[in-house]
Parts: C-alpha cells; sequence; structure tokens
C-alpha cells in the first residue's frame, strides 16, 4: 500500500508498495500473496511477540538510562525499531547466522544473547559480547555496510557445504550508498548465495534524511542487481514476519537472494551522543509515535479480547525484571585486564601486534614506578 495522505508522504521514501498487515491503528488488513504466510500466528504467537517487543523496549531504556549515569561509554538506541527486529529474527531458525551492525539489540535477544552480553563492549569490558558459533551471530559491527559481505560470504560456504541454513544481513539506509553493500548485492546475485539483505529503513543516517540519499524507495535499488526485494511496513510485525519467512524460505529452496527494505522511524537519538532535535522536527516524531509497533499490535490484541488489563501487568512485571536485571550485572562486570585486548585480534601469533602489546605493558608498568 502505498502512503495515502501527504504528511505521510512526505516523511515515507516515494513509491514502492508497502506491505501491512496491521493498520498504524491496530486493524487486521488482507495482503494477498502475504497472509497465508503468518496463518499460524494466533492470539498466543502475538501476545509472545508483544512481550519480545516489550521487554526490548525495556532494556532499551535501560541501557540509555544507564550510559547516562555514566555505566556505558555509548549507547545506540533502538526505540521504534522493535517490530522490524523481532518480526524477522522470531522467524529465523537457529541455525540461521546474522550478521548485524550496532543497533540490533532485539534481533540479539531473539538469538538467545543475554542483554547484559550486548553491554560488554559498550561498557569497555569485552570486544565483543558471545560466542558467535554458539549463537549464530557475528560480533557486531561498526564499519557500516561491511557485514553484508560476510554474509554473502558465509551464505556461499553454506552452499559449498550442502546446508540450507540462511545468512541474514541487517543493516540501516545509510548503508545502502556504501560501495560494500553494492559488492554484496552482486555477489549474491551471481552465485545465488542464500542470503537475506534486511535493510532497517529507519529514515536517517545519523542526521542525514534518507529522502536526500535516495530518490527511489531503497528496495527498488535491489532489482538493478538481479535481487528480488519487498518494501514492507517495519513498525507492523507480522508483515515483517510475512516477508521475511518468504525470503527465508527462497534463500533455503535455492533460490537465492531477497532485499526486504523495513520501512520504520528511529525515535531515540542514533546514539547516546547525537541530538536528533538539531536535524528533525516534533511534528515528523509525533507522526511516527501515531504508528508505533507496540501499541498497534496492543491495539490488535485488545480488539481480538486477548489482552486486558493483567496482560498488560504481566508483560511490564516481566520487562522491569529483566531491567533490573540487567543493571545489576552491568554494574557488576569486571574490567578486563589491561594486556588482554591484545588477546583475540590474530589466530596466529604476530610480530606487529606483539611489538605494540609490549608497549603497553611498559606504558603500564610507568604508572607503577610513579606510584611507588
Ligand atoms: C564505513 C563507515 N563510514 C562512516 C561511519 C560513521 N557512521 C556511523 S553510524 C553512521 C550512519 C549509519 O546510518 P544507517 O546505515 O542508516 O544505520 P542506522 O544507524 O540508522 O541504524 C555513520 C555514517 C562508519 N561507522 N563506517
Amino acid at each position: 500500500m502505498t502512503p495515502t495522505n501527504d504528511s505521510e508522504a512526505a516523511v515515507l521514501t516515494e513509491t514502492g508498495e508497502l506491505i501491512q498487515l496491521l493498520s498504524s491503528d491496530g486493524r487486521r488488513r488482507s495482503a494477498p500473496g502475504y497472509d497465508q504466510w503468518v496463518a499460524d500466528i494466533g492470539p498466543a504467537e502475538l501476545l509472545a511477540l508483544h512481550s519480545d517487543m516489550s521487554v526490548v523496549r525495556r532494556i532499551d531504556a535501560e541501557a540509555t538510562a544507564l550510559q547516562r549515569q555514566g555505566q556505558l561509554g555509548l549507547w545506540p538506541p533502538l526505540l521504534g525499531q522493535e517490530a522490524a527486529q523481532i518480526g524477522s529474527a522470531r522467524s529465523l531458525r537457529p541455525g540461521d547466522f546474522v550478521f548485524s551492525s550496532y543497533r540490533e539489540h532485539a534481533v540479539a535477544w531473539c538469538k538467545g544473547v543475554r542483554a547484559v552480553d550486548v553491554l560488554r563492549m559498550w561498557r569497555g569490558t569485552g570486544l565483543s559480547g558471545w560466542d558467535p558459533y554458539e549463537i549464530t551471530m557475528a560480533p557486531l559491527q561498526i564499519i557500516i555496510g561491511s557485514q553484508t559481505l560476510h554474509a554473502v560470504g558465509y551464505a556461499m560456504g553454506v552452499t559449498a557445504d550442502g546446508g540450507d541454513d540462511v545468512s541474514v544481513a541487517y543493516f540501516g539506509d545509510g548503508a545502502t550508498s556504501e560501495g560494500d553493500v553494492s559488492e554484496a548485492l552482486v555477489f549474491a546475485a551471481s552465485f545465488r548465495a542464500p542470503v537475506v539483505f534486511f535493510c532497517q529503513n529507519n529514515q536517517y543516517a545519523i542526521s542525514e534524511p534518507v529522502r536526500v540519499q535516495s530518490r527511489h524507495a531503497l528496495a527498488d535499488r535491489a532489482s538493478g542487481f538481479g535481487v528480488p526485494s519487498m518494501r514492507v511496513d517495519g513498525n507492523d510485525v507480522l508483515a515483517v514476519m510475512a516477508a521475511t519467512r518468504i525470503a527465508l524460505e527462497r534463500a533455503r529452496t535455492g533460490g537465492g537472494p531477497t532485499f526486504i527494505e523495513a520501512v520504520t522511524y528511529r525515535m531515540g537519538p542514533h546514539t547516546t551522543a547525537d541530538d536528533p532535535t538539531r536535524y528533525r522536527s516534533e511534528d515528523e516524531l509525533a507522526l511516527w509515535r501515531e504508528r508505533d509497533p507496540i501499541s498497534r499490535l496492543e491495539a490488535h490484541l485488545t480488539a481480538l479480547g486477548h489482552f486486558g488489563e493483567s496482560d498488560a501487568a504481566a508483560v511490564a512485571a516481566r520487562a522491569d525484571a529483566e531491567a533490573a536485571e540487567l543493571r545489576s550485572a552491568c554494574i557488576e562486570l569486571a574490567d578486563p585486564e589491561p594486556l588482554s585486548v591484545f588477546d583475540h585480534v590474530y589466530a596466529e601469533p604476530h610480530a606487529t601486534l606483539e611489538r605494540q602489546r609490549d608497549h603497553y605493558r611498559r606504558y603500564l608498568d610507568g604508572f607503577e614506578e610513579v606510584g611507588s
């Protein structure tokens, strides 16, 4: 469905059919070709999706507070992008491998990463927070777009091994302006790699609006690479799920890559070091608040008669408990031994790194001499 009113059109990228199964006020809409992909999602599954989104929103708020209190160096909030992340990641099989950027806390949540393990890097106590092979999710990527190349390489490896797992690359609208993403799309198309390109178009690359970066809907770019694409309402968890399931199935059955543009909005700052009031208006924010992914699903469940005060209280209690646990676990994270920063850079001994380690050891020893 294309945007219908002027204000909506002003914020969304132009053209391109927008797949939607839940309207902004929570009414179920029919989308031929997509409905059957979520036919198994009944009230219990919807409640579980609602709980996931609510808990990760609460965890995100707690992490933002921890950063403001000096407990984290930086934090990139996901506020507003819960449906895009939960809807897609809850569609994955455990063996499907995720290559994300730095804002995919909800994807990590679905993969089974403990919330405190996401915080390790942002607190500076670890280079990464989990074992990528155990979790089937690579460490967070800060270099914009390069994880799409890793995802394609991994997917080609899966094919070479005769497997049917899929790799999924998560990236932002800004990343589509990077050469790495174009290279990844070329390779994926050429080798029919079983990979899903999941672009969260949250409307901004820091302060750069997507409408300045692209004259077309981002999903429209994919066809130039020979990659089929879908443009989905990223604040509609059901629509995201349907689109992701279609893409995963295509990849698993030899159909190659798919590009999904999930049209969403980052309601918070780019990171806690950013002030979004300098580049976007209150009106724009208000418009997107009306499309909030969680209240939309809540309205839908309420209309179905499956969400009442006790459900709201249970979700809030779970979210608060997770946040409290996160807070104490974060504050208790032990500082690492300083020289351990060199431990996992290379698998084999490396002369330059050894020199750096030695230099840093002598630098640290210098403090002891001053103190003695
Ligand atoms: C290769 C590269 N160039 C520039 C940067 C600096 N940078 C960090 S975040 C960002 C914007 C990314 O925007 P987008 O891809 O839309 O993702 P979002 O943060 O909105 O999720 C930029 C330019 C970087 N990390 N890597």
